[in-house]
């Protein structure tokens, strides 16, 4: 197996360029919907956000709660609502958190809208950033604020290429962006867990890195769902992990495990929603 690949740095030219316009299209938002994924509430949160958005009002969406730990995303969701964040746990793939998401945005333009409306103005269209790191869910949001299918969605990084500007049912007007990153991962284990979650591209960084990434945090966070998956509560020895795996799901060739297969394997049981109710980033350790 190949050993992991050290200091990993992902930041490629469209990234910048996204940040660039983004930056550019500033002025004229009037809230951001920042979009982190719900199983790592700590690493998809974009690094440099603070810098990049000023002071624009916020409103902090935890995608794919559906598919999270939410004894541990529920502490995350304290630790940003403490620091006064506006947050929403969302399952985008069902209405349920929409009315509220709107909701808070008029909260956040109500001063605005009043003012303009004591001096006669007809209240203005909401412009609402949203911007998140790849595969998190920006677009599948804006299809459900919309009623329907307006912008692209997939279960791969780099699905949005373009900024776009998509209307809604209501008064809010969204910007879709395509999914960035930020120059310098922290540390390897950041990447490593946006990699797990399809945030990174499994090529950039290397597929058996990820896999054993994803065997040890279920081994140390959830023996439950590995003992249920692949029958395995000791992963001591990776090489044997691998080829249990590999038997059980046929990848053995001439006698030999093909690792490939079984790190395919790993990955796209978080991928395919098989693995679920995971989060990978912990906020203490006195749970
Ligand atoms: N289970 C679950 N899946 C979701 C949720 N939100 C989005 N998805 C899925 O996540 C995948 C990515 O969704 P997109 O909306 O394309 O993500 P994006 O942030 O626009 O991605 P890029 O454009 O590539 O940056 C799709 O397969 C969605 O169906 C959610 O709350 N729960
Ligand atoms: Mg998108």
């Amino acid at each position: 197996m190949n050993e992991n690949k050290a200091n990993i740095n992902y930041f490629p030219g469209h990234m910048q360029k996204t940040r660039r316009q983004i930056q550019e299209l500033l002025p004229l938002i009037d809230v951001v919907y920042e979009v982190i994924d719900s199983r790592i509430p700590s690493s998809s949160k974009i690094h440099d956000i603070d810098t990049l958005l000023k002071n624009k009002p916020r409103v902090l969406i935890m995608s794919k709660y559906d598919l999270c730990d939410t004894k541990i995303t529920d502490k995350w969701c304290d630790f940003y609502k403490d620091k006064g964040y506006s947050v929403v746990k969302a399952n985008l793939n069902t209405n349920d958190a929409i009315q509220k998401i709107i909701n808070i945005t008029n909260e956040l333009v109500l001063n605005t809208n009043m003012k303009r409306e004591n001096l006669g103005l007809k209240s203005k269209q909401i412009k609402v950033l949203v911007v998140g790191i790849p595969n998190v869910g920006k677009s599948t949001l804006i299809n459900k604020m919309a009623g329907k299918k307006v912008a692209n969605v997939g279960n791969n990084p780099g699905v949005t290429k373009n900024l776009v500007w998509l209307k809604t049912n209501s008064n809010i007007l969204l910007l879709d962006t395509p999914g960035i990153l930020w120059p310098k991962f922290d540390n390897q284990e950041v990447a490593l867990n946006l990699a797990s979650m399809t945030a990174i591209k499994s090529e950039v960084l290397d597929k058996d890195s990820i896999a054993v990434h994803i065997l040890e945090k279920l081994y140390n966070y959830y023996p439950d769902l590995l003992k249920l998956r692949y029958n395995i509560d000791d992963i001591s020895s990776i090489e044997e992990v691998y080829d249990i795996i590999g038997k059980k799901i046929g990848a053995i060739s001439g006698g030999e495990t093909d690792y490939t297969r079984v790190s395919d394997y790993i990955l796209n049981d978080i991928k395919s929603e098989r693995i679920k109710n995971i989060t990978f980033d912990r906020i203490d350790i006195n749970e």
